[in-house]
């Protein structure tokens, strides 16, 4: 039914089973692989060489931060991909289009989608013969300037994905601003806008307050919900590190991720020679799906018991009570609710036994410097807000926030996803400094609230939204509820996409349609900027040749449309800026001017320039004035009850994929291997539901709202999850959420806890 991908097994010859630690020779292995089959020469492994260097090309994979002292290969496994896979030989030319019908690429895998290569010309979709065709870029500039002119602005979307640098980003909210909406919806609306909202609410902060440093001197680290060997696996280093001089990790997470678990530095020739690795976690608790909550409940509520104890033997204080007394509020309500709770209640909700949340409480509370980090499992939840708010309530018990070693550090997705928020890229105007737009470009900025992701969705459902410019990703496949979304995708007037490769999101087409092919990170030929997880600003120089001549950058594109649809400004330069990079820098610096003090001077510090964090510094943006202890009115992070028959679905990223771009079928550290069409399930719950290993099921939707929703053809693999959890990976599960299933106050897409139940096939 949903499930297209092909049914068939993916070998590849040297594709390893794998047993050993993350990093290591596998890592290694995983590189090789990529490069044997995308890359011709060598030549590309130049761009590695300065990936992540200060002064070099910072890497298109995930957001994690670059030191200013960078390991001799500042680079991991995914970052070379990522790198590798930008740098492909193979080309998706116009011949290759008019071979090949858009319906029929339809039926194509995202892995073979993308396999074409790098998209080479401007392209229309025209409908007569369901190909796209070439055009000049003059052409497609004037056609989709024409019909955004003849829209009205509030129906139309620009959607960016989080790799775009600050000076493309910048410059597409300043258009679409221009042009009269706010909706700017981005892939962070389907991550961290958890985060975003849930963060700012409890600190004043959308964004971590920890930088490098403070990792290097905490004692203990808590993580929830974030796969590091997989998604930030150059983080793997500073954890080692950590462990090495004797921090504690304790991590909560349904999977034995094995990155979290142990780690072999691949950059040490000592370790790949002797096999040594790190034993990373010193307590590893497989919470249930949504059970953070209760966890999280249950460590405050032993630190309470332990602070009364302390209180009364010795008349001294585990609570910093004087931070709490400055600088919080509501701490009454806090503890009002975890009196309230009991402990039967946390070990139910969380699936932990009370003993091993002792352990992992003690550690906090002998820790002089915690800081808390969490990912998607925390973030894509329901009531993932309310998780948020009790990590920061946990860390405010100790003052562990605003203090040297010590914070809340959400690990970011997209090499840029954090940086374009910060130069405007949001559907929020009352998080743009309005008035330094108005008198830079002497314009009336729209006021009205734009749409989020969830929120375009239900335009697009309904009919309001009419246009759609993708700024990179593939949206339609990140989303939602897939089928009623492609379907009502065509409805609309015009789809525009501003891309490297090819997929999905290109082939459900508006009306009027285009294909706009981009110049990459690396072939930028001009410095850009970007902002990693840890709010650091860096510039990068790629200088590649360009995939194909007729590629533009991504501004140059984005100003390429704006000059078609709006109205000369003379304060509007957009021929100027695309020329000079640094004149936007200038503008950002001075829309921005806290955040980007000499930007065009510091933009190749070291390690990055800091872009500051109020929360950091104990001034706390909320409405009290205050950091701000939160009552959760829920113990479980789901959304709908447990029932019988009714699992707790974890949609997954493999080792070999960023996000929906599938680069190969080894999930190399979780041991699956050749196939994404797997639903792992614990071995007694296998048994328990009748079924067989290897045998092919069906999940549907069972969130309660009547709509059927099926994705077919997974075979039953036996995993280790705690009980009531199925995992099968992301994008494939998409079909199954509901578009309503979102985090409560951001409305990010609760991806990590749906509610599915499982049809056995006839055979
Ligand atoms: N190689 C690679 N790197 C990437 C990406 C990629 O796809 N591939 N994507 C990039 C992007 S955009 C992002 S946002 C990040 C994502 O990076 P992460 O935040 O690590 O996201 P996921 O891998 O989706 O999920 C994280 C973990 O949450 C766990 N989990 C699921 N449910 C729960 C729960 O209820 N509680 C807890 N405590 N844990 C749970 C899962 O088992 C998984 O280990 O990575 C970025 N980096
Ligand atoms: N079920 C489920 N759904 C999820 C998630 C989940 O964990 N589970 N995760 C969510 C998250 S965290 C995210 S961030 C979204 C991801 O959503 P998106 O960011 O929309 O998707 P990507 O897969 O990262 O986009 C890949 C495409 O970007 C294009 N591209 C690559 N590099 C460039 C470039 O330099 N410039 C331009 N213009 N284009 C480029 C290529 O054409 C490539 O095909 O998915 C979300 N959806
Ligand atoms: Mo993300």
């Amino acid at each position: 039914m949903a499930h297209d991908d092909d049914a068939a097994t993916h070998q590849d010859e040297d594709a390893v089973h794998y047993e050993g630690p993350s990093g290591g020779w596998g890592s290694l292995k995983g590189i090789a692989r990529i490069f044997g089959k995308e890359v011709d020469g060598p030549e590309a492994f130049d761009l590695l060489r300065r990936q992540n260097k200060p002064g070099g090309f910072m890497c298109v994979s995930c957001a994690w931060t670059k030191p200013a002292h960078p390991h001799i290969a500042e680079f991991c496994e995914n970052g070379a991909k990522a790198t590798l896979w930008e740098q492909t030989s193979r080309r998706a030319t116009p011949e290759f289009f008019a071979e090949h019908t858009v319906t029929e690429l339809k039926g194509w895998s995202d892995h073979d989608l993308e396999q074409t290569g790098r998209l080479t010309h401007p392209m229309r979709y025209d409908r007569a013969s369901d190909t796209y065709v070439p055009v000049s870029w003059g052409e497609a500039f004037q056609a989709i300037g024409a019909e955004l002119r003849a829209l009205d602005p509030e129906s139309a979307v620009f959607y960016a994905s989080g790799r775009a640098s600050l000076e493309t980003s910048y410059c597409y909210a300043l258009f679409a601003r221009l042009y009269g909406h706010n909706n700017l919806p981005d892939s962070s609306n389907m991550c961290h806008e958890t985060t975003s909202v849930g963060l700012k609410k409890v600190t004043g902060s959308p964004v971590g307050t920890c930088t490098l440093e403070d990792i290097d001197k905490c004692d203990a680290m808590f993580f929830f919900g974030q796969n590091t060997g997989s998604n930030s696996p150059r983080f793997l280093h500073p954890l080692q590190r950590a462990v090495k001089r004797g921090a504690k990790i304790i991590t909560f997470n349904p999977v034995r991720e094995k990155g979290l678990i142990e780690f072999a530095n691949p950059q040490s020739p000592v370790e790949m020679v002797t096999s040594k690795s790190t034993q990373i976690s010193s307590l590893y608790c497989q919470v249930r799906p949504g059970g953070d909550i209760a966890v999280i409940m249950g460590l405050c509520k032993y630190v309470l018991e332990r602070e009364e104890k302390q209180w009364a033997e010795t008349g001294t204080h585990l609570l910093d009570v004087d931070f709490i007394e400055q600088h919080t509020a509501h701490f009454e309500e806090f503890k009002a609710k975890v009196d309230a709770t009991s402990w039967e209640q946390i070990e139910e909700e969380s699936g932990i036994s009370r003993s091993d949340l002792a352990v992992a409480a003690d550690v906090y509370c002998e820790a002089d410097k915690v800081i808390g980090i969490y990912g998607m499992g925390v973030t894509q939840q329901v009531h993932g807000s309310q998780t948020i708010g009790m990590l920061v309530n946990l860390l405010l018990m100790r003052g562990n926030i605003g203090r040297e070693g010590a914070g809340i550090s959400p690990v970011r997705g997209h090499s840029n996803v954090q940086g374009q928020r910060t130069v405007g890229i949001s559907e929020k105007p009352d998080l743009v400094p309005y008035d330094r737009l108005k008198a830079l470009f002497d314009f009336d900025p729209p006021p009205k609230q734009g749409v989020n992701t969830v929120e375009a969705c239900e335009g697009i459902l309904d009919g309001s939204i009419r246009a759609f410019i993708g700024l990179g990703g593939n949206f339609v496949r990140a989303i939602p509820e897939r089928e009623k979304m492609e379907a009502a995708w065509s409805d609309m007037r015009l789809t525009v996409q501003i891309a490297t490769r090819l997929n999905r999101s290109h082939l459900i087409n508006g009306e009027v349609a285009y294909l706009l092919p981009c110049c990459g990170r690396s072939e930028e030929q001009q410095a850009v900027t970007m902002e990693d997880s840890l709010s650091m600003i860096h510039g990068s120089v790629g200088n590649k040749e360009p995939a194909s001549e007729h590629l533009l950058p991504e501004l140059a594109i984005v100003a390429g449309i704006a000059k078609a649809t709006l109205p000369p400004n003379p304060n509007v330069k957009w021929d100027e800026w695309v020329a000079d990079y640094a004149k936007v820098r200038d503008l950002i610096e001075a829309t921005y001017p806290d955040k980007f003090k000499d930007f065009n001077q510091r933009l190749f510090t070291p390690g990055g320039f800091y872009k500051g964090n109020k929360a950091r510094e104990r001034i706390w943006e909320t409405e009290s004035g205050k950091a701000e202890f939160t009552a959760p009115d829920t113990l479980s992070a789901m959304g709908v009850p447990d029932e019988p028959g009714r699992f707790r679905l974890i949609t997954m990223r493999s080792n070999d994929q960023f996000n929906t771009t599938i680069y190969g079928y080894s999930d190399r550290l979780r041991g699956i291997d050749g196939t994404r069409d797997v639903l792992l399930m614990s071995p007694e719950e296998i048994e328990a539901a009748g079924l067989q290993e290897g045998q092919t099921v069906s999940l549907v939707s069972d969130a309660g709202d009547g709509v059927h929703r099926q994705v077919d053809g997974l075979a039953v693999t036996p995993f280790d999850l705690p009980r009531g959890t199925l995992g099968a990976y992301y994008p494939e599960m998409n079909p199954l959420i509901p578009l309503w299933y979102h985090d409560k106050l951001s409305k990010t897409p609760a991806a990590k806890g749906v509610p599915v139940r499982i049809v056995a096939q006839a055979e």
